[in-house]
């Protein structure tokens, strides 16, 4: 198991669009194990592997994890390959979102209530579900990352355009005191 690097903004390769996993080998049994020790040291709730620089459509998910503060962590590790998403019904919800690749930056995101997803898991099984809820707002925010979006794409350029200052801002005092 290793820890892999985040990239963030502005790094180039966060909007590439990745391309389908084929082949469900070793080594992506390692990339995923890696991937969730990474999400879950961060600590985050969903990484998409574009966030470690590999343009797979790939994304890990574990909606327990920041939630435990001591005592053993309730791990619930969902893996979904090459994820195809569609709204269902009209319903959407407004939730503040955050970004590893965009750090300590925060904004309100308005997406489907609830979708209807078909994946493969680790094994190249097939499955096919009606999700809502805090997994639902957390599968499209990583199913953005497959295509090269960030969660700062869906605030208004002003906003956008406040949070990025600050990011850079936050970044540079971060270097200074670190020295
Ligand atoms: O850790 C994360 N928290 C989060 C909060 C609200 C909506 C989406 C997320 S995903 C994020 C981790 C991340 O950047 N995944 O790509
Ligand atoms: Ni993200």
């Amino acid at each position: 198991m290793a820890l892999l690097p985040i990239l963030e903004v502005p790094d180039p390769r966060l909007r590439e669009k990745s391309t389908p996993v084929e082949v469900f080998d070793d080594n992506l049994q390692r990339l995923i194990d890696d991937m969730f020790e990474t999400m879950y040291k961060a600590p985050g709730i969903g990484l998409a592997a574009i966030q470690v620089g590999v343009a797979k459509r790939l994304l890990v998910i574990d909606l327990q994890q920041p939630e435990e503060e001591g005592g053993e962590a309730k791990r619930n590790p969902l893996v979904f390959i090459n994820p195809e998403l569609t709204p269902e019904g009209e319903e959407k919800r407004l939730y503040t979102e955050g970004c590893l690749s965009v750090p300590d930056q925060y904004g309100e995101v308005r997406r489907p209530t609830t979708i209807h997803a078909k994946w493969l898991d680790r094994d190249g099984k097939a499955h096919g579900e009606r999700i809502d809820g805090m997994l639902a707002t957390c599968l499209q925010h990583e199913m953005d990352h497959l295509e090269g979006i960030l969660f700062i794409d869906h605030l208004s350029r002003l906003k956008r355009g406040m949070l990025m200052k600050k990011l850079v801002k936050e970044r540079k005092l971060r270097e200074e005191s670190s020295y």
